[in-house]
């Protein structure tokens, strides 16, 4: 997957779509634990609680009001609009992206509008609930069927694509994330050590701010569509 532009996203780019991200003061973390929802072993400990914790986010994505908005679109743009090719890893596991019309794109944590049974891998479609005891259809395990999402603790999907590109890259640029969880927040070293650009985008200093050549900060609305701009008018 080569391609000169590598664009890591976090929530920060999603919540004027409305989502909510998971650190600011209205984010998610803030009413409710990792642990109690978000790791294998509040699943096997309390698999209602973590169902009915996905299932009330993915009732809340497919939610009419929640559009892609102005960043997600540039970036889209700049997927078409770019010779040297774009690619999106994201860590949010919303499908603005895909809506706005992102094509080159990895959900490294997983996707809600997904479902996988533990028992045998299968990954489906989900737009609706999990329930607690649904049987798998494709190999009749009950109670195995979680939502497709990478927990703390499980390894992220794509790694070795992800290393790839970041390997080839010329810029690297970082959007609308706290650089709190590894291992996306470390990508930023990984692409100064192959030489690149970095440019962190972001509505004010990440945790990783050092590591970045070059920082814009405010709403995602706002800076995303003016460094694709720049980007597509041939300045960086
Ligand atoms: C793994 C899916 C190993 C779930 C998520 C020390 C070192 C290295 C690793 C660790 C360590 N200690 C613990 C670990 C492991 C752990 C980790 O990093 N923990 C952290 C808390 C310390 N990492 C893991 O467990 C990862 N796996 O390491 O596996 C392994 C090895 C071998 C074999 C097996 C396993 C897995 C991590 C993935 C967890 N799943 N998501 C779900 O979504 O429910 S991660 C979770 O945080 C979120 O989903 C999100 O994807 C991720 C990052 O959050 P952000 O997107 O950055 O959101 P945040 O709210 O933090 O920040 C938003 C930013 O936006 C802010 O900066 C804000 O200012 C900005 N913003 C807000 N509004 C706007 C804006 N910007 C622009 N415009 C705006 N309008």
């Amino acid at each position: 997957m080569n391609a000169e532009i590598v664009i890591l996203t976090g929530a920060g780019i999603s919540r004027e779509s409305g989502l909510h991200t998971f650190r600011d003061v209205d984010g998610i973390w803030a009413t409710v634990n990792i642990e109690d929802v978000a790791t294998p072993q509040a699943f096997a400990r309390d698999p209602v609680r973590v169902q009915a914790f996905y299932n009330a986010r993915r009732r809340g994505l497919v939610d009419a009001a929640v559009q892609p908005n102005a960043a997600h679109h540039a970036l889209a743009e700049l997927e078409r609009e770019h010779r040297g090719g774009v690619l999106v890893v994201t860590q949010n596991i919303d499908d603005l992206h895909e809506r706005a019309g992102s094509r080159n794109l990895l959900h490294m944590h997983g996707e809600l509008l997904k479902a996988v049974c533990a028992a045998c891998g299968e990954v489906t479609s989900r737009r609706g609930d999990i329930a607690v005891d649904e049987a798998c259809a494709a190999c009749g395990a009950v109670g195995r069927v979680r939502p497709y999402v990478v927990w703390f603790g499980e390894m992220p999907l794509f790694m070795d694509e992800i290393a790839a590109a970041i390997a080839g890259c010329s810029t690297f640029v970082s959007i609308g994330t706290s650089g709190a969880v590894y291992p996306a927040a470390g990508f930023v070293q990984m692409a100064r050590a192959a030489g690149a650009h970095t440019v962190e985008l972001n509505l004010e200093p990440s945790q990783v701010r050092s590591d970045f050549a070059e920082h814009v900060y405010g709403k995602a609305t706002e800076i995303v569509p003016a460094f694709v701009e720049r980007v597509l008018r041939g300045a960086r």
